[in-house]
């Protein structure tokens, strides 16, 4: 398949979430007084989406780092954090994304398809969301967590739109380095080109892909020439453009051409020669009259454009007539369907053991011990009650912690208590 591949590396990581606030509001009556403490603002996430006014993925080999907008902390007297809004990194449909392991996250093939690589961080919440019927005045609020961390690879695969088909020395590669940046080697002897070259091609706004294939000659279909290899490339074009050569560089006349060139793409597969073509007459800078051409290709039922790679006559008119053929073709067989991959969740925690201490590394683990101050009693003590419910105090005893055990969890250190054991107060 005649493709090229533009990659890229990008870093991103999403919002912070921010913190939520302990905070009273003094009453008559009440020894502490109201919980009042907003909460924080949830950290916006990286998002990448297909968006077809994107054709390329320049912007992010320039700019390879990214972070999405963090929230805000809560306040007192019940205001909470503005939200961070969510950065959507535009690229080109047919946009792979894949884990720097290779795993294939998501393949973006429709404008708006998207795909989450870092989650912001979860707010967190201040003392008035955490009442509760025995916590009528918590004096401890959540701190926000930190947004999700990633590295992925962007991979584009452009994909020929269009598929230069001829005898070899007919002006494949001429016609494509006027119509593109490509710049192939051109030469009058045949199989000059022996590797497809890709072009981009700008018509207005449109821009679609052109492969000049090497030359295809009588018998390809069973191997002859460079055979398979050429048709094998012409296989996922959209739209075929046929050249005829007209000069003595061809011993066949482009009628004897055009049949072989349609008989070998028949052969090769029913499919591709039913696929849409247009068809040209190249180089007639160098031919008196093309009138008995013309005739001909009125009595076959199609169009017969005149052009010249050369001088650059007629080519305004085959890439509109390409970029009309390709639009027709996208709307009628879109390229594949797209997907996004839907992982199962982390487990919560994991224990291991790490010299002398017990380690507990995970998401919910984490967000137990997230609180502002684990120096208050109460909060400490609501902090080992949510370790106990996620398991881990089930699962510590499990994998052989006894009492006295240190426990880390993130930057913080426990000592380990087995559930009923009560500790000594102070
Ligand atoms: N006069 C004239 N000569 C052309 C034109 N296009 C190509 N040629 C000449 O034809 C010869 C072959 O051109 P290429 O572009 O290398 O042909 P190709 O189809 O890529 O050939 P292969 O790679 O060998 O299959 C060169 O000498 C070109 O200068 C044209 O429009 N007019
Ligand atoms: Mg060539």
């Amino acid at each position: 398949m005649a493709s090229f591949v533009d990659q890229v590396t990008i870093h991103v990581r999403g919002g912070s979430g921010g913190a939520g606030v302990a905070s009273f509001q003094r009453q008559k009556g009440r020894p502490r007084g109201k919980p009042i403490g907003g909460s924080g603002g949830a950290g916006g996430s990286v998002v990448v989406q297909a968006d077809n006014s994107m054709s390329t993925l320049l912007r992010y080999a320039r700019k390879p780092h990214w972070k999405a907008d963090s929230g805000t902390h809560g306040e007192g007297e019940l205001r909470h954090g503005k939200v961070g809004e969510d950065l959507v990194l535009p690229v080109p449909l047919g946009t792979l994304v894949r884990e720097m392991n290779g795993t294939l996250l998501a393949d973006l093939v429709e404008p708006g398809q998207r795909v989450v690589i870092a989650k912001g961080g979860r707010a967190g919440r201040g003392n008035a969301a955490l009442v509760a019927r025995s916590r009528k005045a918590p004096t401890f609020a959540e701190q926000g967590e930190y947004g999700e961390e990633a590295s992925v690879v962007l991979e584009m695969k452009l994909i020929a739109d269009a598929a230069l088909i001829g005898y070899p020395n007919a002006g494949k590669s001429t016609l494509i380095s006027r119509v593109s940046e490509a710049k192939p080697k051109i030469a009058d002897y045949p199989f000059t080109t022996l590797v497809p070259n890709l072009g981009v091609v700008a018509v207005g706004d449109a821009e679609f892909v052109v492969a000049d294939i090497p030359g295809l000659v009588e018998g390809a279909a069973e191997g002859k020439g460079l055979g398979h290899e050429f048709l094998r490339h012409v296989e996922r074009a959209r739209v075929l453009v046929i050249l005829l050569d007209p000069t003595s560089l061809q011993t066949d006349s482009p009628q004897r051409q055009y049949e072989v060139l349609v008989g070998e793409l028949a052969e090769h597969s029913p499919e591709l020669a039913g696929r849409r073509r247009i068809v040209a007459l190249n180089k007639v800078d160098v031919i008196e009259d093309s009138a008995s051409y013309q005739e001909w290709a009125g009595q076959q039922g199609f169009h017969l454009l005149e052009i010249s790679g050369v001088t650059g006559a007629g080519l305004s008119q085959l890439l509109y007539d390409i970029s009309e053929e390709i639009e027709h073709h996208m709307r009628e067989a879109p390229d594949r369907e797209g997907f996004v991959l839907h992982r199962p969740l982390p487990p919560a925690f994991s224990i291991t053991r790490n010299g002398d201490e017990w380690v507990v590394a995970g998401k919910a683990a984490e967000r137990a011990v997230n609180l502002d101050d684990l120096t208050v009693a109460e909060a400490a003590d609501f902090a080992a009650r949510r370790l106990a419910r996620i398991g881990v105090d089930d699962a510590l005893a499990a994998a052989g912690a006894v009492a006295g055990d240190d426990v880390r969890i993130g930057d913080i250190v426990f000592t380990y208590q087995p559930a009923g054991e009560d500790t000594e107060g102070p």
